[in-house]
């Protein structure tokens, strides 16, 4: 441990700036110039021949399931080129030709590596053998697999008691993997599962499951295409999940209404040029999107939504009949409509009353209405409520459990549903008795950390061994500096990883970094070539097979990586094959066949082309709650004023990053180049504090009382509400308290952060 050192560059030595151009913001999203930006990733990184044949295999029937969004591939007729310029970044990224071993950590020591940004980590290429750093030394070195394992074993057996280990998943690991690795850690003896979920749509699960019976979304891709009207809020799919882009031109040609919900005008839901289309490789014929753009302050939607329902109620336009007969608690949401006041809603949402009702008339008018949203909904304080008010919205139009209706959170990574299905949660499935039987132990019951509740637990000393499964804990967090101190209170960090990034840099006392194979490269064992399996955002499980020789000889998979560790720390307390579970995949798939629910006839459903779509009772018109009906949920508006001078920060994605992989410093769209340490700021917010574009500010957060700082930030004027301002992640994670979190998800409230701007110098 070395308390001395700065943890994150942005604290404590801010990065030198990279060089910002301004441009306008596009107003169209894609066209030629997506396909250039993918190729050119594509081929740099990964060379011709290697990037290629990644490429030809991405979303096809029997190929890779793209490491990118967990957004939907057609059930039929998938296009030659079925990704997006932003998946074809995620693959070139992960089938980078350049390699990093033990020879590369001889000449950096964590601190010099430490002081690189993140954009600079991803870039020296693919991690090629497992590497410990040992008590007291910077420099990491080789180990073999053989004693990393033995070293994992040793500190978990070590522990006063299984809750003292945290295992940490991000969305990326497979159903396979995922399911062994929750095995594992229950028979080790804890729930402690914090994941990248309980900081993306846990509040979307929490919103959804007492509403609607399950914690999922309940459309289908081909219901776009029958929709009349899309509301999408709190999302940018231009950039996050661009396919979708081709689902809503295909909805707008049959005739859909969309209305976005949004503070910036994002040119996702503004306008596409399908580069698909000969015509929009051309430029020639873009299809406009959203037909009400509502330009809601930061945290407003709930006063927003709640507007739209009061004049569907007082126009007498909802679904009486579906109320009647399948829903509870209308009468309460009613009068808490009638309680909620209309200076109260345009004053939160910032939007005029007849904006609010201008798309409560396109809504009036239809009943097949899907919902779409992310994470501009999610992390605020009162996230969960939103999301219920986009429910009651939903149910007052008798709008779900029909073709072209219905709720559609977009989910995030790839498999960040599937891993959740597998069990990586925090409490127990309801399966947890199954898995109990058909492995013979005792689940235990208790329930384990969340993730905020995780790097609580490490600050205080409470939990000694942390161990990653994918993911960059360190940078994907809240409050970077608090994280970074309970990380270093560790005796041991473990990440599984494919690229070096800042979680490896801010140890335990020992800390491993273990390399596995990506989901493009080959997984052979015992000579069988294997598949594994994902979910993506509208449950259908499909095969993902990797076609490139792995980067190195010395990777492992993630699933090996698991039963091994498993097998040499549990040794003979486990009855469990390990070992046989791991030399081929089927026989997971076999168990997870017989003990999740969904699942059955598992490996042959997979093979079919195209996968199987798991249950979902919502999607046929049935809730599975204790009432058997859906329930609306009455609630307040939350109090969202700000003090004199303070600022509503959202921490947002540019168009060249993966969560914290930082693929380029360009947001294209946006129309800001070469600059990721900026704020987006309203013109007249700037000029009230006698700042103009170009000034470089500090950033200080305000949270009970509490203050923290992010230097060294570019001012940048930009078309946003007054009031609310906008950076990127993961730059600001530092101002994001650990304590701030949404009621009953716990998710950080990364969309809602309360600063001040201090002038550090003029623009030159
Ligand atoms: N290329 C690429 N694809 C990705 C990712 C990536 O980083 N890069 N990340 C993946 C993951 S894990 C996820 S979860 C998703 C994230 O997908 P998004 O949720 O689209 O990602 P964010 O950049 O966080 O964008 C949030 C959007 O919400 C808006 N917003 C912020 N606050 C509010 C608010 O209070 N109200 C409303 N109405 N809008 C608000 C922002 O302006 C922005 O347009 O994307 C996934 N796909
Ligand atoms: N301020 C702020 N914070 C946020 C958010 C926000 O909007 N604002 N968004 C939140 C959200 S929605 C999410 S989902 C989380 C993301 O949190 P994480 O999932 O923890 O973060 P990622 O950046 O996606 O993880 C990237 C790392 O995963 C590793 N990796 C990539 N592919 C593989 C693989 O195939 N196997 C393995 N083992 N490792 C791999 C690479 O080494 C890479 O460095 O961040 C959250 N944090
Ligand atoms: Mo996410």
């Amino acid at each position: 441990m070395s308390d001395s050192l700065p943890v994150v560059p942005e604290a404590d030595c801010p990065e030198a700036f990279t060089g910002l151009t301004v441009s306008d913001p596009k107003h169209v999203a894609a066209g030629f110039p997506a396909v250039a930006s993918s190729m050119k990733h594509v081929w740099g990184r990964a060379g011709v021949v290697r990037g290629t044949r990644a490429l030809m295999m991405l979303n096809q029937p029997g190929g890779i399931d793209c490491t990118s969004c967990a957004w939907p591939d057609p059930d039929e007729h998938r296009a030659f080129a079925e990704f997006c310029e932003n998946g074809a970044k995620a693959i070139a990224f992960e089938a980078d030709s350049r390699t990093i071993g033990a020879e590369f950590f001889r000449d950096h020591s964590v601190d010099d590596l430490s002081k690189l940004s993140d954009y600079e980590h991803g870039r020296f290429g693919r991690l090629a053998e497992p590497l410990v750093l040992r008590p007291g030394s910077r420099y990491y070195e080789a180990i073999t697999w053989e004693s990393a394992f033995k070293l994992m074993a040793d500190e978990l057996n070590a522990l006063a008691s299984p809750n003292e280990a945290i295992f940490y998943t991000s969305g990326r690991t497979s159903n396979e993997a995922a399911f062994l690795y929750q095995l594992f850690v229950r028979q080790f003896g804890t729930n402690n599962f914090p994941d990248c979920s309980n900081m993306c749509h846990e509040s979307s699960g929490s919103a959804l499951v007492p509403t609607v019976g399950i914690g999922k979304g309940t459309v289908k891709l081909e219901d776009f295409e029958k929709a009349q009207v899309i509301v999408i809020l709190g999302q940018n799919p231009g950039t996050n999940h661009p396919r979708m882009l081709s689902a809503l031109q295909k909805a707008k040609r049959a005739g859909a209404k969309i209305i976005a919900v949004n503070p910036l005008k994002e040119a996702g839901l503004l306008a596409f040029l399908n580069p698909q289309e000969a015509r929009g490789m051309l430029g020639v014929w873009s299809t406009a999107l959203a037909d009400v753009y509502l330009q809601v302050k930061i945290g407003g939607d709930q006063a927003l939504l709640k507007g739209v329902m009061k004049c569907l109620l007082s126009w007498g336009k909802i679904d009486a009949a579906f109320i009647r007969d399948h829903t509870t608690g209308f009468d309460d949401l009613k009068r808490s409509l009638d309680a909620t006041g209309w200076d109260a809603i345009l004053e939160q949402s910032g939007l005029s009353r007849e904006e609010i009702e201008a798309a409560a008339r396109v809504i009036a008018e239809s009943d097949r209405i899907i919902a779409c949203w992310a994470m501009g909904l999610t992390q605020h304080k009162h996230a969960v409520a939103t999301i219920q008010d986009v429910v009651n919205l939903i149910l007052l139009c008798g709008s779900i459990g029909k073709p072209g209706a219905g709720l559609c959170p977009v989910r995030g990574h790839s498999n960040v549903q599937g891993d959740r299905t597998m069990g990586i949660w925090e409490h127990v499935p309801a399966w947890g008795h199954k898995l109990g039987q058909e492995f013979g132990f005792t689940v235990p019951a208790e329930k384990g950390y969340d993730t905020v509740e995780a790097i609580r637990a490490m600050h205080a000393g409470d939990a000694k061994v942390f161990i990653g499964l994918g993911g960059n804990f360190l940078s994907a967090t809240p409050d970077t500096q608090y994280t970074a101190q309970a990380l270093k209170n560790t005796r041991l960090t473990v990440h599984v990883s494919i690229k070096l990034n800042r979680s490896h840099l801010v140890t335990g006392r020992t800390a491993l970094i273990l390399p596995c194979l990506g989901r493009t490269e080959r997984d052979v064992q015992n000579e069988v070539a294997q598949f594994v399996t994902t979910e993506n955002s509208m449950g259908v499980v499909q095969s993902s097979r990797g076609n490139l020789a792995p980067c190195s000889p010395h990777l492992l998979s993630e699933t090996q990586i698991v039963a091994r560790l498993a097998a040499a720390t549990l040794g003979p307390r486990s009855k469990t094959p390990w070992d046989k579970l791991a030399a081929n995949y089927d026989f997971i798939r076999d168990a997870i066949s017989r003990v999740v629910p969904g699942f059955d006839g598992y490996n042959d459903r997979v093979r079919e082309p195209g996968g199987f779509y798991l249950p979902n009772k919502p999607r046929d018109g049935t809730f599975p709650t204790p009432t058997a009906k859906a329930n609306f949920t009455a609630s307040d508006l939350i109090d969202l004023k700000v003090g004199p001078g303070e600022l509503v920060m959202m921490t947002i994605r540019t168009h060249d990053q993966f969560n914290t992989t930082i693929y380029g410093l360009e947001d294209r769209y946006r129309g800001i180049h070469n600059e990721r340490r900026v704020v987006l700021m309203n013109r007249d917010d700037a000029r009230d504090r006698k700042l103009k574009a170009g000034d470089v500010v500090d950033l200080v957060g305000h949270f009970r009382g509490e203050q923290r700082r992010a230097n060294h930030f570019i001012v940048v004027e930009y078309d946003i509400p007054r009031g609310c301002c906008a950076t990127y992640f993961p730059e600001t994670n530092v101002l994001v308290p650990i304590d701030s979190t949404a009621d009953v998800s716990n998710t950080p409230t990364s969309k809602w952060v309360v600063i001040t701007v201090e002038l550090a110098s003029r623009a030159p």
